[in-house]
């Protein structure tokens, strides 16, 4: 379906639309688990503080990062959902590791977002060390879940 088009009348009054009838798929990568646990909670908290009914929030977990993918295609394809949120925690080490795997998730979200017309978001936290990855899971740079969900709120809204 056709999103509606909103005329500038509509965004002088703009704000978040009610995100109480959305439905919501979490796919959670499990390396880093520690940070990718507080990562979607923060994701989750987000979604819940702007209306969301718990019971619309369907989380799975996927191994690692690289399987973010496939596993936003499988809550993507259902029909009932109306937009994906994709945490994961990346962090460099002494291989090129790092940069297949951000590549290969952010084309791939890409695709999965523009296949199935819905927001999917990029919660993947690229870090160069663990600290950089705490920093942005409830540290001092934030936490990146909380934007990821912000991001689909948004979208949903647009
Ligand atoms: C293999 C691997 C490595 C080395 N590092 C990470 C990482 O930092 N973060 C992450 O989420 N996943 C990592 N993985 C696992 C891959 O994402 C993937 O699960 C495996 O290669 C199996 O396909």
């Amino acid at each position: 379906m056709a999103t509606a088009l909103k005329n500038l009348d509509d965004y002088s009054t703009a704000s978040f639309a009610d995100m109480s009838d959305k439905k919501f798929g979490l796919v959670v990568a499990e390396w880093h688990k520690d940070i990718t646990d507080a990562l979607s909670n923060g994701a989750i908290e987000t979604l819940l503080k702007h209306g969301a009914k718990k019971e619309n929030i369907f989380r799975n977990t996927v191994p690692g990062s690289f399987e973010l993918t496939l596993g936003a295609q499988f809550l993507a394809q259902h029909e009932e959902i109306d937009a994906v949120i994709c945490i994961g925690v990346v962090i460099k080490g002494d291989t090129k590791h790092d940069d297949y795997i951000n590549h290969a998730v952010a084309n791939g979200l890409t695709n999965v977002s523009l296949k199935y017309n819905k927001p999917v978001s990029f919660g993947l936290v690229t870090t160069n060390n663990l600290e950089q990855a705490l920093d942005r899971a409830g540290g001092k740079h934030g936490n990146k879940g909380v934007e990821a969900a912000a991001a689909v709120i948004h979208m949903l809204s647009f």
